[in-house]
């Protein structure tokens, strides 16, 4: 019962209103008494608090003034209370169905990036079958056998079909192939995107894991690393002033220093390595310690391996500035990396970027003087070159590291085609052929390699605007062992050494 009109005076209001107005819509709702006749009579007093209305000897009269709009102003109050009620509701509910179509974007992106990169496993597990099957063209350029293929490099064309269904048809007619037919292809709702890179192509700071020079692995890895660092650049590196100012930990960090602290966070003694860059040997001496005991959260160092390129940070003298150029310039693109951790310290010939055959190269002695390594303008050279060369014909050139030796030294196919295409030494575009002692060929060829096995993949996963990327290591080196207690042999499509999702 409407608490502001009791029943008995209610009910007398509408029954004679009733009468009055037989044809009233209200009538519908005043067959039984005291039932819902309540609500028409409140919404008649709301529509017609100010209708005129006729009293029992038929005078039109007037609700009392202090009457009139209260009904109007409650049920404004209950419409006003129940919209705020129904919008959190739609709001609440808007806001559910969108996390869980999210939830469904990501979880399908999760598994699209999965399948990207399992299909690229399986690829470069494929690889020695594209190998054999283009042998022969390789023959006929003159270049030799053909080396390990770049596959990693064209995951995304090859898989395309795999990766967007609905373009790979669309392609495949033009191309006269009928995707739509093929079993077991349906559209994912979503792509995947891959990007692969050998860990072999990079500068490796870690362990070797295999490394047979003559020299010790620590006197490797800071041959190199110096090298990077513009050590062995005469007069002046561009790298100079990143070893003139006070790192973030208030050290002044040389080049020699980061040397030590890299290798000393992985060799396994405390003794601090003194590396000399004239001799090209390594000593050990000090406490390699001290540094980071003096931080405001004291640390040891690892005596181990590094497990992740992030781990790198740990070590004194890694600032921003130092990861921004050479470790990740780019974080979203592990192509622009120069570093790893995961490597043997042999450097692919094929794949590694020119720079980083120039640190390998000029980190032997007997090079060091040459042109190559100390002049600027020839170095960009070269890099302009490889660069050039591999944007023009994407392919692997080199069947052995011998034929690279050749090539710096301005001897073999490559090197000779590539100055009749540039018209000659004359034409300033082509380095100048460097020499390296018959005596110490072999062992600088043996720095090289022309096989990877360990590889950075990166998939992503694409669902509308959503995204997911697996970021991994996969090794494939049949001659790795895990570390103890782990036991048994690497699998076909290799394990993964590293695996984040993202
Ligand atoms: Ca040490
Ligand atoms: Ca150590």
């Amino acid at each position: 019962m409407n608490p502001l009109f009791p029943r008995q005076e209610a009910a007398g209001l509408f029954n004679h209103d009733l009468k009055s107005h037989g044809q009233s819509a209200f009538a519908l709702s005043t067959r039984a008494a005291g039932k819902p006749k309540d609500a028409p009579l409140f919404l008649g007093v709301l529509l017609g608090s100010n209708v005129a209305r006729r009293d029992r000897r038929g005078h039109r009269s007037r609700l009392d003034p202090r009457e009139q709009g209260i009904a109007l102003v409650v049920v404004l109050g209950v419409v006003a209370v129940l919209s705020v009620l129904v919008s959190d509701f739609d709001y609440s509910m808007a806001t559910s169905y969108k996390v869980a179509e999210s939830k469904r974007d990501r979880l399908q992106a999760e598994y699209l990036a999965k399948s990207g990169l399992n299909l690229t496993r399986l690829l470069i597990a494929k690889e020695r079958e594209i190998r054999n099957a283009v042998g022969g063209f390789y023959r006929m350029l003159g270049l030799g056998g053909a080396p390990q293929i770049n596959v990693w490099d064209f995951a995304n064309e090859i898989l395309a079909p795999f990766s967007d269904y609905r373009m790979a048809v669309e392609m495949g007619k033009e191309g006269g192939m009928d995707f739509s037919q093929m079993e077991g292809m349906v559209d994912t709702g979503g792509s995947f995107e891959i990007v692969a890179i050998p860990e072999n192509s990079l500068i490796n700071v870690s362990d070797p894991l295999f490394l047979n020079l003559g020299k010790d692995p620590r006197t490797s890895v800071a041959m190199q690393l110096y090298a990077m660092m513009g050590g062995y650049q005469s007069p002046e590196s561009p790298y100079d002033p990143m070893f003139e100012d006070r790192d973030a930990d208030g050290q002044y960090t040389n080049r020699l220093d980061i040397v030590s602290a890299i290798i000393d966070w992985w060799d396994p003694d405390q003794l601090r390595t003194i590396f000399d860059p004239g001799a090209q040997n390594s000593t050990q001496a000090g406490s390699e310690d001290d540094i980071y005991e003096t931080f405001v959260d004291p640390y040891e160092v690892k005596n181990a391996p590094f497990d992740s390129l992030e781990e790198l940070r740990l070590v004194r003298g890694i600032d921003d500035d130092f990861w921004a150029t050479f470790v990740e310039p780019d974080p979203e693109d592990p192509k622009s990396r120069q570093l790893t951790v995961y490597a043997s310290g042999k450097v692919n010939v094929n794949v590694a970027k020119p720079e980083v055959l120039l640190f390998r190269l000029c980190s032997f002695q007997s090079v060091q003087a040459s042109s190559l390594c100390t002049n600027l303008d020839e170095m960009r050279k070269f890099v302009w070159l490889f660069n050039t060369a591999r944007s023009i014909l994407p392919i692997v050139f080199f069947s052995s590291t011998t034929r690279f030796i050749e090539f710096v030294e301005g001897k073999g196919k490559i090197y000779q085609t590539l100055a009749t295409i540039l018209g000659g030494s004359e034409t300033g575009l082509l380095f100048a052929p460097i020499n390296i002692p018959a005596a110490e060929t072999s062992m600088i060829a043996d720095s090289f390699i022309t096989e990877a096995a360990i590889f950075t993949i990166q998939s992503t996963g694409i669902v509308g605007r959503t995204t997911v990327r697996i970021k991994t290591v996969l090794n494939r080196w049949l001659d790795w062992r895990p570390p103890k207690p782990n036991a048994g042999r690497m699998p076909g499509l290799g394990i993964f050494q590293y695996y984040r999702i993202e």
